[in-house]
């Protein structure tokens, strides 16, 4: 089976010739070889930021022989390797990953302290690589960790923004974006490989031709190009001695480009000319779910991937195989649609340059791809028009058509005389202008098509592309997503894991299930107070941390009640922030004594996509809400609200394992896992939440006593929506509705400016497709049983307790596994 391959005894677990011994001594004279010789500074004068060079370089000695052995030993086995194609990995922090990958962390504490250093300090020095948006990009990372440390071959392939997502800022309660420059004291983890650029080619035209022995022939002419220049970092399985390759690509001017601009004497106009190119992986687009149909998007992914496939093929080629084995050699899984035109550039790869036919090419090209779905709103799909693609990637638009013409052919032939149908299906849309969907294109092409969570993948086939699984019903598959376990319980909650290992040993790191056995412990009193002292350890660190970075205080003994994630209409954070205004009201209007408020402290992390209006007005809200609740002495210090600005991988390391309640409440049928949820519950957090994503599989896993459910069902959510849904009905029918608006609408928070929050107080009450105020009765009432349970201290700690203990099928781990058997059909190698 798929066991997971840890062992400490594994062949290649300690340190492998090559690399320093694993002692503090050889880890002292490393270090300070680097940072001499590397750093070029004395210990005595050295720097924080040349110290944590130092560091990085020195782990990334123990690691470089690791990487070669891995290299090597996959090369020599013929593995089919994992193409993982995706625009975006949220990788957070990669030091103290590596360190508790090679299990350095006590050699380099030792180490560091002889030469008078704190390691915790250096790890802070660290700026998280944020190549990625939210939840789709830390879904790559959590991915290839578990593939390092399954010992599975894998390839992660992406972009190396020079800006990864933007540094949120506020000032008078707005988000103000700075740019991410992440890469300015140094990037310690990327070794470039200049020597294998390749060229990628854009614009042209194509040309037709017939070859001697009377074929065909199509010749692809582009009228420009770019250089790709690869970048690896290295993706350290947990204590096993494998090591895999993160390779993303950075655009380049190409020197003939340059030169014929600069020979023709324009010296200008050349370094335009470069600056143009370089443009390319610039800068992340920073929309989570709704893409912008930009040029420059489209030129990043058809740029990243075109380097991909040819890095892949031109080794296959080296290597002496035969291209009609590519399918046993790779599996390209595409992380949502933004690698997709992959297909067409494989088809004209294997037609235009290896001289395939169709049907040859097309079939190695199906079996090549497998496609994973992130979504099910229709605006996050993405369509490029083809007057776009066609002036871009001409040669790719034709092949789009042939496949098109193709896959028609089939839909008429499987139904025939069902027009309608074969327009339904088509890969190319005519509305609101000609365009491809690249979802279709993606189905068409891919031999597995999964949704990220049993509902989503169900929805996949019943709502979004139901002609498809009626065409094609054994393509359709889920995987639930998951999150790696190391990262985000051993290395971010050091505490609970060391509860954890005193009762039940160390294995549940690379073995999740093995939690379970902590369902016997739910009901030890020593175990449940050794739990509770971790929580409130995690808390005064997080109290610490949030002191020190936003000048925020939280109180102490605080519910500590957790919403972050992406802001979205969908995730409606306005419906945490109507429950935080109306208890606010409440006590106002004397309604509530404060004395009668659960104390709690409810804390937001969000960014917005720059352009989304209405995302960067609801942070205004809750940023306002927020200055006036704290102030207001009426609360008597019972309820907070504090808004840490520029949530990412490092501050959610520290947030989610001192958390008590999760927010997870999005409209049903619109989140289509969620992995924030995950972290939650295996941190010991009770989940307030609806009917969605994979909150349906938490739920179900940690059982219904230790969750809190509320809202409307996905279908009670679709026959409302046919039914028409009227919010001013709720507004008008629900006092606590009404009053924590007309509250938001008095000025109260915006020293008394009506106005000011009028898109939302509006949107909310006329308009809102995601139903905040259907759903806000029995938001309130779930509340009102979280408050019943906290009291009881005991049983909260239980059932924490028994949402760690259950929530072992949320490592992204088994998520690999599910990929492996079902789509994949690859397997470890040891
Ligand atoms: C993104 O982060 C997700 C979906 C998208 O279509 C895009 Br674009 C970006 C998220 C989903 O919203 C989450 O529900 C899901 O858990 C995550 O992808 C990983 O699958």
């Amino acid at each position: 089976g798929y066991g997971p391959a840890f062992s400490p005894t594994h062949p290649l677990a300690l340190a492998p010739v090559g690399s320093p011994p694993h002692s503090v001594d050889g880890f002292v004279a490393a270090f300070l070889a680097e940072l001499n010789t590397k750093q070029g500074v004395a210990l005595s004068h050295s720097s924080t930021n040349a110290q944590y060079l130092a560091l990085a370089g020195t782990v990334r000695q123990y690691l470089m022989a690791r990487w070669l052995e891995t290299s090597r030993k996959t090369h020599e086995a013929k593995a089919k390797t994992v193409g993982y194609l995706s625009a975006e990995y949220l990788l957070g922090r990669q030091l103290g990953n590596a360190l508790m990958a090679s299990d350095l962390n006590e050699i380099a504490e030792k180490g560091l302290a002889q030469c008078g250093i704190d390691l915790t300090t250096l790890r802070n020095q660290e700026v998280e690589p944020g190549l990625g948006n939210g939840g789709l990009g830390r879904l790559a990372a959590c991915f290839i960790d578990s593939l390092a440390t399954m010992d599975v071959p894998c390839i992660g392939y992406g972009i190396r923004y020079e800006y990864g997502i933007f540094r949120q800022t506020f000032v008078d309660g707005r988000q103000v974006e700075q740019p991410d420059t992440w890469l300015a004291l140094g990037s310690p983890w990327e070794f470039p490989h200049p020597d294998e650029s390749v060229q990628v080619n854009f614009g042209g035209y194509t040309e037709k031709s017939v070859d001697a022995d009377g074929r065909e022939k199509t010749t692809w002419v582009p009228s420009w190009n770019v250089l790709g220049v690869p970048y690896n970092y290295m993706v350290p399985g947990y204590l096993n001695g494998r090591v895999n390759p993160l390779r993303l690509w950075s655009a380049q001017a190409t020197k003939a480009f340059d030169l014929s601009i600069f020979n023709a004497g324009d010296y200008a106009e050349a370094v335009r000319a470069q600056t143009f190119a370089e443009n390319i992986s610039k800068v992340l687009y920073p929309e989570d779910s709704t893409p912008q149909g930009k040029e420059l998007r489209l030129q990043q992914q058809y740029f990243f991937v075109a380097c991909s496939l040819r890095d892949f093929l031109d080794h296959e080629l080296e290597e002496g195989f035969d291209l009609h084995d590519l399918p046993s050699r790779i599996i390209f899984q595409l992380n949502d649609t933004h690698p997709v035109i992959a297909v067409p550039e494989l088809m004209r790869i294997l037609m235009d340059e290896r001289g395939f036919d169709w049907e040859e090419a097309w079939e190695v090209t199906h079996q090549c791809f497998a496609y994973t779905c992130h979504t099910l709103l229709p605006e996050a799909l993405e369509v490029w028009s083809t007057d776009l693609l066609g002036r871009l990637l001409p040669r790719h638009l034709e092949i789009i058509y042939g496949i098109n013409d193709r896959f028609l052919a089939e839909v008429r032939e499987a139904f025939p005389g069902d027009e309608l149908r074969a327009g339904r299906m088509s890969i190319i849309t005519e509305y609101p202008e000609r365009g491809v969907r690249m979802a279709y294109l993606a189905t068409v092409a891919a031999t597995k098509v999964n949704g990220v969570a049993e509902l989503h993948s169900q929805l996949l086939r019943d709502k979004v592309l139901p002609d498809f699984s009626a065409l094609w019903p054994e393509r359709f598959t889920n995987v639930t997503n998951g999150v790696t376990p190391r990262r985000f319980l051993k290395m971010a909650n050091p505490k609970l894991s060391d509860v954890i290992c005193d009762a039940i040993g160390s294995g549940w790191v690379t073995d999740l299930e093995r939690l379970k056995e902590l369902e016997t412990y739910a009901l030890d009193d020593d175990f449940l107070a050794a739990f509770r002292e971790a929580k409130d350890w995690n808390k005064r660190r997080l109290t610490t941390l949030l002191r020190n970075r936003d000048g925020i205080d939280l109180p102490d003994g605080h519910l500590l009640d957790v919403m972050v994630k992406r802001l979205h209409e969908y995730k409606r954070q306005t419906l945490k922030l109507l429950h935080v205004v109306s208890l606010y009201e409440q006590v106002l209007s004397g309604k509530l004594a404060p004395a009668d408020l659960t104390p709690r402290t409810v804390v937001f992390g969000a960014k917005a996509a720059p352009g989304y209006r209405m995302a960067k007005d609801i942070i205004h809200l809750i940023n306002r809400v927020a200055r006036t609740v704290n102030a207001d002495p009426c609360l008597e210090g019972r309820l907070k609200v504090a808004f840490p600005a520029n949530y990412n991988v490092t501050l959610a390391e520290k947030l989610i394992p001192a958390a008590d309640l999760s927010e997870q409440i999005s409209l049903a049928g619109m989140e289509a896992s969620g992995t924030g949820n995950m972290k939650f519950a295996l941190n010991g957090a009770l989940t307030i939440g609806t009917d969605d994503g994979a909150n349906v599989e938490i739920r179900r896993l940690v059982g219904d006593e230790h969750f809190f459910l509320f809202g409307m069902s996905e279908p009670e959510v679709a026959a409302l929506g046919a039914r028409g849904y009227d919010p001013g009905a709720y507004y008008q029918g629900n006092a606590a509705i009404r009053a924590a608006i007309d509250l938001i609408n008095s000025g109260i928070f915006s020293d008394g400016d009506r106005g000011m929050f009028e898109s939302v107080t509006m949107s909310l009450t006329h308009h809102d497709r995601f139903m905040a105020l259907a759903d806000f009765e029995s938001y309130v009432a779930a509340q009102a049983r979280v408050e019943e349970r906290y009291a009881d201290q005991e049983s909260w700690t239980r059932s924490a307790v028994l949402n760690v203990a259950r929530s072992g099928y949320f490592s992204s781990d088994r998520s690999m596994r599910d990929y492996l058997r079902r789509i994949w059909h690859t397997q470890p190698m040891l």
